[in-house]
C-alpha cells in the first residue's frame, strides 16, 4: 500500500475497499490491535476501514516466550539447539593480548575486525571488556561499542565491573544485551547497583557464584551461593529465571596442589546440581582457566574435553576462543582417558594424569598438530578435508579426483558423506559448531573449485527458479548445489539467498515469473516455516509450482501432508539431481500432482478389534490384577472421520514421581507371570483346585512376605517419571513438540508397523488433521537397590532368595507401570 508516483503525481494503489479487506485480513488472522490509514490513504479509504474492521475485541494472543538477546540485526536464543551457548571471549581488553594493544592504540577498525572474525567462527555473541588499568573505561567501552553495535552483527555481553560503564554501554546498544556480572563478594551492595540497572535495560545477567567467603569451590558452595543470588534476584528485583546466566567458576586443575586436584570434577558437580534445582537459568564457564599453566598443546586437548563433560552436565553457554578447542573426535583416546583421569582425580600408584598430560604433549607445537594423520588415500582424503575442515591443498586432490570422477560424482560421494560425518558428530555434541562452520566453508570451496568443470548446457534458459533457503535457517550448501545443478542445466536460477521471509521470496518471484519457486531449510522449524508460507501463498492467492527440499524434510510429509496444504502444484526433492528432474518435468508441463496415499494399506480401526488387538498383546491373563482397560482409538487414521472430544492435557512437560508406596504397586503385580515363569512354580499336569490350593497355602504368603520386606527394608524404591507432550505423526514415527515452543521438536520415536495381519502401527492413533494430539509417556523404576541385593544374596548362596527377589523386582516394575499407566488414564 505504499504510494507511487505515476505521471508525477501521487497515486495510492489500494482502493478503499482492498486497504479494508487487507486490514481486516491483519486483525482477523494475525490479531493485530490497532489498525489506521498512512500517506496516500483518503477520507474515503478510512471510512471503509472503520465499516469493514467495526468495533471487535482484540484477538486472544499466544505468545510462545523463548529466552533470546539481540543486537539490533538478530535475535540469538539463550538456550541453543545441539550447541552450547557460544560467547566469543577475544574482545576482552585483559583476556587477549591483541585486542587490548588495538584498544590502546584506538585502532576501532581493528577492534571492529576482530570481532567481526570472532562471529565468523562461530561466535553467537561477544562478551566485550574495556577495562585497563590507568584509562578511561567508560570512554574505551563507548569507542568499542559505539562501532560493534551497528557493525557486529551479533549481540553483546557487557563485562565491567564499574557502574557508569554498564549504564553507558547498556544505552548505546540497540537490542537485549547481558550483564557481566554481579556477585555477592560484599553482600548485595555491589548488586544492588547493578540489578536496577538489568532491569530498567531489560538485559540478562551474569551471576558469579562468589560470596563473601570467596569463590565457591565445592559443588555445594556454588549451589547454595547460586540460589541465594537466585532468591535475590527474582524476589527483590522481579528477573526470570530465564534472565540469569550463573558462573559456576571453573579453576585450573593443573597446580599439582592437592586442593586444585578436584576443583575441576566440583565445577561439573556444581552444574549438574545447579541444573536440577535452578530450572530455567543458563549455566556458563569461562572454559580455560581448567588448564591454566599447560602448554597450548595440552591446553586444548583438556579444554575439549572438560567442555565434553561440561556440556553432557548440563551447561548450556561458553566464553571461549574456538582456535583454543578441538573437535573431540581428533583427540587421541589416551589423551582422551588421560585428560578425563585429570579432571575426575584418578590417579593411582606410579600414575598421575597431571604428570602423564604434561609428559605427552611436552615439547608439542600446537600449529605443527595437524600435519600427523592425513589420509593416503586420494578418496579419504577429500572426505578427511571435509571433516576436518582442512582448506589448504583441496584444488590439488580434486583436481586428481578429477581425473577418475565427474565431478558431481565427487561432490555427491566423497565431499557429502564428509558432511555426513560432521552432521553426526556434531548431533552427538563431539563438535562444536565452529569446527562445523570449518567443514562448511571447505566444501563450499570445493564445489567452487569444482563447479567450472562440470558439463554445461548453453543456450536459451531452459526455466526459471527463485530458489531460498527460508525464515530463520542459515544453511545454504544444499541450496547453493541446486542452483549450480539447475544452472549448469540450462535453467536460470534466481539464488536470493538464506533467512528468507515469504515476502521476499514473493516479490522476487513477482519479479522474474519464474516457472517454480524453491524452497531448501535443513532444521525441523523449518519444515513448519515452509508450512506457513504455502498457506501464506494460498491466501495471496499465488499458486506458482513449488519444490522443497532439505535435510528436515520427508517425501511423506511433504507429497502427503503439505500437498494438502497448498493449492498449487508441489514437490518434494530428495537432492539437487530430483531438483533437476522435477523442474524438468514442471517446464514440460507436469499437471498438479495429487497428495500421496499412505504407502501400506490402512486397517480400518474400530472399538472392537483394538480390543482384540489388546488382548492378544496381553499374555496370559491375571490373577488379583485390574483388568486392563480397553482404550478407544482416538484418532486412527486421517480419512476415518470420527466425532472425538479430545481431552486436554492437565499438563505439558514431565513430571517426577519421587516416592511411590510399595503397598500400592503390590496390587499391580501379575502374579501369573510372576509365580510360574518368574519362580518357576509352574502347574504342569497338576489338577487346577490343587494347584490353586498350593499357590494359596504356599506361594503367595511367600509374596506377601517378601514384599513385606521390601517394604519395610526399603529394598524395593518405585519411581517414576510421566508426562504429556504435544505430539505430530510422520509416517511410522511420531514428532514431541518443546512444551512452551512448539516449533521446536524434542524427540522423535519411530514406531514399528505389524507385519501383515492389521498392519497397525502405534502412530495411527494420533491426529493427523493439521491439529496437535498429544503423547502420554512415562518411566518406572523399582531401584538400584533391587539388583544391589539381590546381587549379595546371590553371591551369599541364598539362590532361592535371591530368585524371589529378582523375580518379585522384575514384576514389581511391571506393575509399577502399569499403576502409573493408569494414573494417565485417570489424568
Ligand atoms: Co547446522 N544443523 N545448525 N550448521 N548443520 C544441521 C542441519 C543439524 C541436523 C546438525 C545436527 O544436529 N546433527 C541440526 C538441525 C537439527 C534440527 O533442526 N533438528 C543443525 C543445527 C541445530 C544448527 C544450529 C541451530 C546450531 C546452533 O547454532 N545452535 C545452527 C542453525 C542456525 C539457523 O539456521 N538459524 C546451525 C548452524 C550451522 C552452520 C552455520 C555451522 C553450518 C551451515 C553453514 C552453511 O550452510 N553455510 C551448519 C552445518 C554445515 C550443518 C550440517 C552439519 C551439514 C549441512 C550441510 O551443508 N549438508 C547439518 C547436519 C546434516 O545435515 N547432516 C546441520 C550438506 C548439504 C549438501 O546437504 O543441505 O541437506 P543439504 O542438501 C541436500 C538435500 O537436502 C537436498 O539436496 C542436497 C543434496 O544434493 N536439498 C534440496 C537441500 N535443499 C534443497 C532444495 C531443493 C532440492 C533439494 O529444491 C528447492
Amino acid at each position: 500500500g505504499l504510494p507511487q508516483l505515476v505521471d508525477g503525481k501521487p497515486f495510492y494503489p489500494l482502493t478503499p475497499e482492498e486497504l479494508a479487506d487487507w486490514l481486516r485480513r491483519f486483525v482477523e488472522e494475525d490479531g493485530l490491535s490497532l489498525v489506521g490509514g498512512c500517506c496516500g490513504t483518503t477520507p474515503e479509504h478510512l471510512a471503509e476501514v472503520v465499516r469493514t474492521i467495526g468495533t471487535r475485541a482484540p484477538l486472544d494472543r499466544t505468545p510462545v516466550f523463548q529466552a533470546q538477546v539481540t543486537s539490533i540485526y538478530s535475535a540469538v536464543p539463550l538456550e541453543q539447539d545441539n550447541s552450547i551457548l557460544l560467547i566469543g571471549e577475544r574482545s576482552n581488553a585483559n583476556g587477549s593480548k591483541k585486542f587490548r594493544e588495538l584498544l590502546l592504540a584506538e585502532d576501532a577498525e581493528g577492534m571492529v575486525d576482530l570481532g567481526r572474525s570472532q562471529v565468523r567462527d562461530g561466535s553467537h555473541l561477544l562478551d566485550v571488556c574495556a577495562a585497563y588499568v590507568g584509562r578511561d573505561e567508560v570512554v574505551d567501552m563507548n569507542r568499542v561499542i559505539q562501532r560493534y553495535r551497528t557493525e557486529v552483527p551479533v549481540p553483546l555481553m557487557i563485562d565491567s565491573t564499574e557502574f557508569k560503564v554498564l549504564r553507558h554501554a547498556l544505552a548505546m546498544c540497540g537490542g537485549r544485551s547481558i550483564v557481566n556480572s554481579i556477585n555477592f563478594e560484599d553482600g548485595t551492595a555491589h548488586a544492588d547497583k547493578v540489578l536496577p540497572l538489568v532491569k530498567e535495560f531489560g538485559a540478562a545477567l551474569v551471576c558469579l557464584t562468589i560470596d563473601e567467603d570467596g569463590m565457591a569451590k565445592t559443588a555445594d558452595d556454588k549451589l547454595r551461593i547460586a540460589k541465594r543470588i537466585y532468591k535475590y534476584c527474582t524476589e527483590e528485583y522481579g528477573l526470570r529465571a530465564e534472565d540469569l546466566l550463573f558462573d559456576v567458576l571453573t579453576f585450573t586443575i593443573c597446580t599439582g596442589n592437592e586442593d586444585d586436584r578436584k576443583l575441576g570434577a566440583e565445577t561439573l558437580k556444581g552444574i549438574r546440581r545447579l541444573s536440577e534445582e535452578l530450572p530455567g537459568v543458563g549455566l556458563l564457564l569461562g572454559l580455560s582457566n581448567i588448564s591454566f599453566g599447560l602448554n597450548p598443546a595440552a591446553r586444548h586437548a583438556l579444554n575439549s574435553v572438560y567442555l565434553h563433560h561440561a556440556q553432557e552436565a548440563g551447561l548450556t553457554a561458553a566464553i571461549l576462543h574456538s582456535a583454543r578447542i578441538e573437535p573431540l573426535h581428533r583427540i587421541e583416546p589416551e589423551v582422551k582417558k588421560i585428560c578425563e583421569d585429570l579432571i575426575f582425580d584418578r590417579r593411582a600408584e606410579g600414575y598421575d594424569p597431571l604428570q602423564a598430560l604434561m609428559a605427552n604433549f611436552d615439547g608439542v607445537d600446537v600449529k605443527a598438530k595437524k600435519a600427523r594423520e592425513i589420509p593416503k588415500d586420494i578418496w579419504e582424503r577429500l572426505q578427511w578435508r571435509i571433516v576436518e575442515g582442512e582448506r589448504t591443498g583441496p584444488e590439488d586432490d580434486l583436481d586428481l579426483a578429477m581425473q577418475e570422477k565427474q565431478p558431481v560424482l565427487i561432490i555427491n560421494t566423497d565431499l557429502l558423506a564428509g558432511m555426513a560425518i560432521v552432521g553426526d558428530l556434531f548431533g552427538r555434541g563431539e563438535m562444536q559448531l565452529p569446527f562445523v562452520l570449518q567443514s562448511a566453508e571447505t566444501m563450499k570451496a570445493a564445489v567452487r573449485h569444482l563447479e567450472p568443470h562440470m558439463d554445461k548446457e548453453e543456450g536459451t534458459t531452459r526455466g526459471k527458479m527463485v530458489l531460498a533457503t527460508v525464515r530463520g535457517d542459515v544453511h545454504d550448501i544444499g541450496k547453493n548445489l541446486v542452483d549450480i545443478i539447475l544452472s549448469n542445466n540450462g535453467y536460470t536460477v534466481f539464488n536470493i539467498g538464506i533467512k528468507q521471509p515469504i515476502q521476499h521470496i514473493l516479490d522476487v518471484a513477482h519479479e522474474h515469473q519464474p516457472d517454480a519457486i524453491g524452497m531448501s531449510g535443513l532444521l525441523v522449524k523449518s519444515t513448519v516455516i515452509m508450512r506457513e508460507n504455502l498457506e501464506e501463498m494460498n491466501r495471496r492467492g499465488v499458486s506458482i509450482p513449488v519444490i522443497l527440499g532439505g535435510a528436515a524434510l520427508t517425501r511423506k510429509y511433504v507429497e502427503h501432508d503439505l500437498r494438502k496444504v497448498y493449492d498449487g502444484p508441489l514437490w518434494y526433492a530428495k537432492d539437487a539431481f530430483e531438483g533437476l528432474s522435477t523442474m524438468t518435468d514442471i517446464v514440460d508441463g507436469a499437471a498438479r500432482p495429487e497428495p500421496s496415499k499412505p504407502k501400506k494399506e490402512k486397517f480400518v480401526v474400530t472399538a472392537g478389534n483394538i480390543a482384540a488387538a489388546i488382548e492378544e498383546a496381553i499374555p496370559a491373563s491375571t490373577i488379583g490384577r485390574p483388568e486392563p482397560e480397553v482404550i478407544e482409538p482416538e484418532h486412527a487414521s486421517p480419512d476415518i472421520p470420527r466425532d472425538i472430544s479430545y481431552p486436554a492435557a492437565p499438563f505439558l512437560g514431565p513430571r517426577l514421581v519421587e516416592e511411590v508406596n510399595l503397598q500400592s504397586v503390590l496390587p499391580y503385580i501379575n502374579e501369573t507371570t510372576l509365580f510360574q515363569f518368574q519362580w518357576g512354580y509352574r502347574r504342569k499336569n497338576t489338577p487346577l483346585a490343587e494347584y490353586k490350593q498350593f499357590i494359596s497355602d504356599t506361594v503367595r504368603p511367600i509374596l506377601h512376605s517378601l514384599g513385606k520386606q521390601c517394604a519395610e527394608e526399603q529394598i524395593l524404591q518405585p519411581k517414576a517419571a510421566y508426562g504429556y507432550w504435544q505430539c505430530v505423526p510422520e509416517g511410522d514415527s511420531l514428532v514431541l513438540l518443546h512444551p512452551e515452543d512448539q516449533s521446536r521438536e524434542v524427540a522423535r520415536f519411530a514406531f514399528p508397523r505389524q507385519n501383515g495381519k492389521k498392519n497397525l502401527c502405534i502412530s495411527d492413533y494420533y491426529r493427523r488433521d493439521g491439529e496437535l494430539d498429544v503423547i502420554a509417556l512415562q518411566v518406572v523404576t523399582i531401584g538400584q537397590q533391587a539388583s544391589d541385593i539381590a546381587r549379595d544374596w546371590f553371591a551369599a548362596d541364598r539362590y532361592k532368595d535371591y530368585l524371589h527377589l529378582h523375580g518379585l523386582s522384575v514384576e514389581a516394575a511391571e506393575g509399577l507401570a502399569e499403576y502409573i499407566h493408569r494414573q494417565v488414564r485417570g489424568e
